[in-house]
């Protein structure tokens, strides 16, 4: 005997109504709706997510980033984890996250001794636990919740990056990134709009395949392209950015950019003699 579709089921079916007549008379108003539809509403499937936050010196940004954090994986996540992952900050953000950590035994704190961007991201990838893992930078520039888009992205694909249309950031900072781009284009050929995205999402699957070496800022365009060459399928959704509130950005010094020049060349140059990651 056929169930009666229970409450929920029977709004989803409404909201879906509504939106295909509203869609079938204002198209451009009904794909505006779709889009505020699937930033809001909680993931349909919700999954168990390892969320990991690299943070150096960001003792103004940590707590609300954290609670920015909670507030969204208690909403699409089954179970979860938050993995801040430091190095030695001077300031207090190490002991800002241990208070957070006696409220919520979903935090977890891990103390990198090797600086850099890219090996700290990779000591909390792989201690992370979830099914699905991702990492947000811990400043105050993104936003949780625009991985709500994200989680529904995966269904298609294994690796969802975020793309910052409107990026908030220093004039010499987005040509800056326009030539970046250019040049990573030129080496790797295309594999998303905005690698260096501070919020990527992607299975499990992904980490336990690669070995990413990079341990700054390339970090970004070593594990997107390596995704890549293992045959992992790379997606991206819009996502929201805001200036930088408090703290102080490190991504546009010249010290890093010219590190970041040479690390680059020498993964190209790595990369011709290194197999292809396999999948298990
Ligand atoms: N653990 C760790 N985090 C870092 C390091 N460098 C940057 N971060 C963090 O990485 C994120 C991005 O850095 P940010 O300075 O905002 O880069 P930008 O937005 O590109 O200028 C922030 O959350 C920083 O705290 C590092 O060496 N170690
Ligand atoms: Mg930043």
């Amino acid at each position: 005997m056929a169930r009666r579709p229970g409450p929920r089921a029977r709004q989803s079916e409404r909201l879906q109504i509504g939106y295909t007549v509203l869609f079938q008379v204002f198209p451009r108003y009904g794909s505006v709706v779709k889009h505020l539809m699937s930033t809001n509403m909680p993931a349909q499937r919700p999954h168990s997510i390892s969320l990991v936050l690299p943070a150096l010196n960001e003792a103004e940004n940590i707590a609300s980033t954290v609670d920015d954090c909670v507030q969204t994986l208690q909403r699409v996540a089954r179970d979860y984890e938050i993995i801040v992952v430091d190095n030695d900050s001077t300031d207090d953000t190490a002991a800002i996250v241990r208070q957070l950590q006696a409220d919520n035994s979903h935090l977890r704190l891990i103390h990198q001794p090797i600086r850099g961007y890219g090996s700290a991201i990779w000591t909390g990838l792989t201690a992370a636990k979830m099914e699905i893992v991702g990492w947000r930078d811990s400043d105050s520039q993104y936003r949780t919740a625009d991985i709500m888009p994200m989680l529904k992205a995966l269904d298609t694909h294994d690796v969802v990056v975020g793309h910052r249309v409107q990026r908030k950031d220093p004039s010499h900072r987005l040509l800056f990134a326009l030539l970046w781009n250019l040049l990573n284009r030129t080496l790797f050929g295309f594999v998303a709009h905005d690698m260096d995205c501070g919020c990527k999402i992607f299975r499990r699957e992904v980490v336990d395949t690669l070995d990413v070496k990079a341990t700054g800022a390339v970090f970004n365009i070593e594990f997107l392209v390596q995704a890549k060459r293992a045959g992992f399928r790379v997606g991206e959704v819009s996502i929201s950015h805001q200036p930088r509130h408090a703290g102080e950005n490190t991504g546009g010094s010249l010290r890093v950019i010219l590190r970041a020049m040479r690390e680059v060349l020498r993964l190209r140059w790595r990369l011709l003699h290194e197999p292809r990651p396999t999948r298990s």
